[in-house]
């Protein structure tokens, strides 16, 4: 037997599992939280949020999971994740994989905290100073949109994501009614938009012709497609795009029929994003493999934690393709901080994306990661660096929130 109570993270007795617990808070908008405490009184935070669907991850938490973490080690990240994703015999989907990031998210804080050292040493150290971030621009017209881009140029961003309205459209994706956040899921029941894909495809190459006209080549600027259109569809906004030079056009077309992205590459060399409502390694699988994007988005929360989500940057690596973490405000700090840590170790870095999160949100969460010069820099402390105020969060009840949807004009279902 080896003797391991001089192990650096403390021995296994220390490391028990004693306790853990949902915390689920709404400070402008619902979070749900996954605190793990150990016998020596280290404990670890993993966000467990489902943007409108966030009472069934705290319930696949509280109801099937807990009852298992309770005497287990937690210096066991990676069996601790097998167990959960094997064990279930239920494998993969958005509930299951958000709940196995929680407690994986949570074991990897415990690990730093217990080891004294900022979660991107743990692993494998530094690939570079600063994580670029994109910051969030909209408008209601053209003319809008460029002086919000305008002003996220000001204030240090070096990438931009910009979508304006369309004409007749009264609520098309992304564009905001709040300086620098969008946040759809406003309503108790979903609500109703109409969407209309002709006016679109006709506005956004000139939206994006009059940003470079205004703000030059230099600034990176990005355009996020939302799922609406069809693979010609997309195919042609690409190739629209393309004097533009954009970092990125995401999610240009439902990603479940990775068929369509070949046509789209047929078609156009604008880069490609696609993977935030992915869950697992093997979603991305076929778009990487086949090389039909250039950036992948499956982030920590829902793509079952840092030990699943390192194996698809991984992935990604191997076929030239490049990180874009989803990082909208339905994310909590817990994972912006988890994330922050990966893109500053993770080899194959592309961007993050930032959308900055309210003062009260902040104030819940509090944390080391800081903003300067347009990028975002992960603290020092140990683990992910992002605490939970615990008083405060009971002062923001839950409120139930969906997400919109979308119809056709004729009153057909469309992709929201
Ligand atoms: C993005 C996303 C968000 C999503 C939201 C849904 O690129 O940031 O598309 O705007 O719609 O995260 O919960
Ligand atoms: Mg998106």
């Amino acid at each position: 037997m080896v003797n391991i109570s001089s192990e650096p993270q403390g021995s296994s007795r220390e490391r028990e599992i004693v306790a853990a617990r949902v915390i689920v808070t709404s400070p402008g908008r619902n979070f749900v939280t996954l605190r793990i405490e150990t016998r020596s009184g280290v404990w670890g935070l993993g966000d467990a949020t489902l943007n409108g669907r966030e009472l069934a991850v705290a319930a696949y938490l509280e109801q099937h999971v807990i009852a298992n973490l309770i005497g287990r080690d937690a210096g066991r990240i990676e069996d601790t994740w097998q167990f959960l994703y094997r064990g279930a015999y239920w494998r993969r989907g958005p509930v299951t994989m958000t709940a196995i990031a929680a407690v994986d998210v949570a074991l990897w804080d415990i690990l730093g905290k217990m080891a004294g050292l900022p979660l991107y040493r743990l692993l494998g150290g530094r690939s570079r100073e600063r994580v670029l971030v994109y910051g969030h621009a909209s408008g209601r017209d053209i003319e809008g949109a460029s002086a919000e881009v305008g002003r996220f140029i000001a204030e240090g961003y070096r990438a931009v994501r910009a979508q304006c309205g369309v004409p007749g459209l009264a609520k098309p994706y992304g564009v905001s009614r709040m300086k620098n956040a969008y946040e759809p899921a406003e309503s108790e029941l979903p609500l109703e938009t109409v969407w209309s894909t002709p006016g679109y495809l006709e506005i956004v190459p000139r939206l994006f012709e009059r940003l470079r006209a205004d703000h030059g080549r230099e600034v990176e600027l990005l355009h996020d497609a939302h799922h609406r259109l069809t693979p010609i569809e997309a195919a042609r906004l690409a190739r629209d795009l393309e004097p533009y030079r954009l970092f990125w056009l995401e999610d240009a077309t439902p990603a479940e029929n990775p068929d369509g992205f070949e046509l789209i590459r047929r078609h156009s060399v604008t880069p490609l994003a696609v993977g935030e409502v992915f869950n697992s390694i093997f979603d991305c699988r076929a778009l990487l493999e086949r090389q039909l994007i250039d950036y992948i988005r499956t982030t920590i929360v829902h793509g079952g934690g840092i030990t699943h989500v390192r194996r698809i940057a991984d992935l990604a690596a191997l076929h030239r393709a490049r990180t874009g973490f989803h990082g909208a405000t339905d994310l909590s700090p817990v994972t912006l901080g988890a994330a922050l840590h990966f893109d500053t170790w993770v080899p194959n870095f592309g961007i993050q994306e930032y959308m900055r999160h309210s003062d009260e949100t902040d104030a819940v969460f509090p944390h080391d990661y800081t903003f300067r010069d347009g990028c975002l820099h992960c603290g020092e402390s140990p683990g992910h660096g992002v605490g939970l105020d615990e008083q405060l969060a009971a002062r923001f009840p839950y409120k139930p929130r969906q997400l919109p949807i979308a119809r056709l004009p004729d009153g057909t279902m469309w992709d929201w």
